[in-house]
């Protein structure tokens, strides 16, 4: 059975909902941020970036929220989750979820975990402020 290791509010939500969607037949393993779980050795075993969602299946562990709803995608074809038979139009969801992925979800992050980037306290509160144009205009 796939097990998604999750946490609510997050971006692992997409990967559950693709799950539910395709009719998987799944548990969910919650991963609780307020105790820091994310970096306990345990749960760095499973995924050793310390982050949701992480995929547990029968041949591996997957990570990376594009490459898990991929995953879900073709393993429940009947479920017509993504355009698996036009190559065009599965890169163009590719795109869009990598976008995602990539460029929005790490300026949201900079708002909320700013001393990644930055020791100074002055810092993280420009990054935040500065969250909300970069979503608007991720060129900024
Ligand atoms: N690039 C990853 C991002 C995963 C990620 O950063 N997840 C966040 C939740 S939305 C997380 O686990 N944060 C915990 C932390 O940063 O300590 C993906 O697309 O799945």
């Amino acid at each position: 059975m796939l097990k998604l290791f999750y946490s609510p509010g997050s971006c692992a939500l997409a990967s559950r909902i693709a799950l539910e969607d395709a009719g998987a037949d799944y548990e969910v393993v919650r991963v609780d941020f307020a105790k820091g779980e994310q970096r306990s050795p345990e749960y760095l075993k499973i995924n050793p970036k310390g982050r949701v969602p992480a995929l547990v299946t029968g041949k591996g562990i997957l990570t990376e929220t594009p490459a898990i709803l991929t995953y879900i995608a073709q393993s429940f074809p009947d479920a017509g989750l993504a355009p698996l038979d036009d190559a065009y139009a599965l890169a163009e969801m590719q795109a869009f979820n990598s976008y995602l992925s990539s460029t929005v979800h790490v300026n949201h992050a900079h708002g909320r975990r700013g001393a990644r980037w930055a020791d100074d306290e002055s810092s993280h509160a420009d990054m935040k402020r500065k969250v909300s144009q970069t979503m608007a205009r991720p060129w900024n």
